[in-house]
């Protein structure tokens, strides 16, 4: 089950509304003969591909689903009649799937088939790796993760331009990889004029996975001379603004799609702005800063994931102080990961 829910993560980011799923068919000597990821746009579903490519050999072989199989019709039939169809002995399921079209119809599919049916193998971690389409599932509002790099002194960059390297290449390779499983990238409007961003990913191999990137904008200040404006029309860009101004005409005939919001208090209302975003699909939302952006998220309760990275340099004075510093534990958060990537350290905590 590890390994088909290390096979999920592959289509990441690029299967909404769908979950990105795994499925391995393990014939009787423990040989992997099949496998299968929900493909990109959401179908075919990921058991059907890797019936297809276990062929015969899925006569008698158990398969590992990381989400129960789906039991309406689609464009194809359900998946847990294509796995009787094909002869499948016994099925090993992870996460349970909130689709009231499934809802528990999947697992009955197989069992009134006669095959043995195991489930909630590797449940949580099943559920982390789809924690975008069960957060906009169940509360139809994405999964939030908050990303911050941080300097040795907790600072997440100094006032005025420019983009200051806090982290190495390494670490900032790792972000570009969560942006690619991610099915939106959201920054503040302060965040993308100092720093003129591009917020794409860029890595050898990933070209082309650069979700659409959203800056909060409520009064459409966001330059049409920005990289992120000169790049919209090769990968979409959109404001949340809540006035309809000239700028905001001007942005949206360079390309600059339009999220009209409310505001609440002077600030952008974000609880309507996440349920507007999960109504268009979008299930991963990866925030990139920057201090007012993240403290809003927090202030609201928020912010699902927090991913905190930790340089070396210190920044000192003229610095913007992290929300968040590092060693401060998270009240309502718990550790969930620590790595280092080059020369920085990488500390993942998730809501409890
Ligand atoms: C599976 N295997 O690989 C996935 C499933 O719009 P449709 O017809 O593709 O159905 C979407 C639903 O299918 C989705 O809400 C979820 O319940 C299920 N996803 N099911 O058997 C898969 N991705
Ligand atoms: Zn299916």
């Amino acid at each position: 089950m590890a390994a088909a829910i290390r096979f999920s993560l592959r289509n990441l980011g690029r299967t909404a509304t769908n979950p990105s799923v795994g499925t391995l068919i393990v014939d009787d000597h423990g040989i992997i003969v099949g496998r299968g990821v929900t493909a990109v746009g959401g179908r075919p579903h990921a058991e059907p591909q890797a019936l297809a490519e276990a062929g015969e050999r899925a006569k008698g072989a158990t398969a590992y689903v990381t989400l129960e199989p789906c039991a309406h019709h689609g464009r194809t039939p359900p998946c847990a009649n294509a796995l009787v169809a094909a002869g499948i002995r016994r099925v090993v399921g992870a996460a349970a799937d909130p689709d009231p079209r499934v809802a528990g119809r999947g697992y009955a599919i197989l069992r009134d088939a006669g095959i043995d049916v195991t489930e909630g193998v590797l449940a949580t971690e099943a559920s982390d790796a789809m924690a975008g389409y069960l957060m906009r599932s169940l509360n139809k509002r994405p999964y939030v993760t908050l990303k911050l790099a941080l300097s040795a002194d907790d600072m997440i960059g100094r006032e005025g331009k420019g983009q200051l390297p806090i982290t190495g290449a390494t670490a900032r390779a790792q972000v570009q990889m969560m942006r690619a499983a991610s099915d939106a990238i959201m920054v503040g409007i302060n965040t993308a004029l100092a720093d003129d961003p591009l917020l794409t990913v860029r890595l050898s191999g990933l070209e082309g996975r650069s979700p659409i990137r959203i800056v909060l904008d409520k009064n459409s200040r966001l330059p049409l001379q920005s990289n992120l404006v000169r790049t919209a029309r090769d990968v979409p860009v959109r404001i949340a603004a809540s006035v309809d101004n000239d700028r905001r005409a001007k942005l949206e005939a360079a390309g600059v799609g339009i999220l009209a919001v409310e505001e609440f208090d002077g600030r952008i209302a974000m609880p309507e702005l996440l349920e507007d975003l999960a109504s268009q699909g979008i299930a991963n939302l990866f925030i990139e800063g920057g201090a007012a952006t993240a403290r809003a998220l927090l202030t609201d309760g928020l912010v699902d994931r927090l991913v905190l990275f930790k340089g070396a340099m210190k920044i000192g004075r003229g610095g913007i102080a992290s929300p968040i510093a590092w060693d401060t534990p998270l009240q309502g958060f718990h550790l969930t990961r620590e790595s280092r990537f080059g020369d920085d350290l990488c500390r993942e905590w998730r809501r409890d």
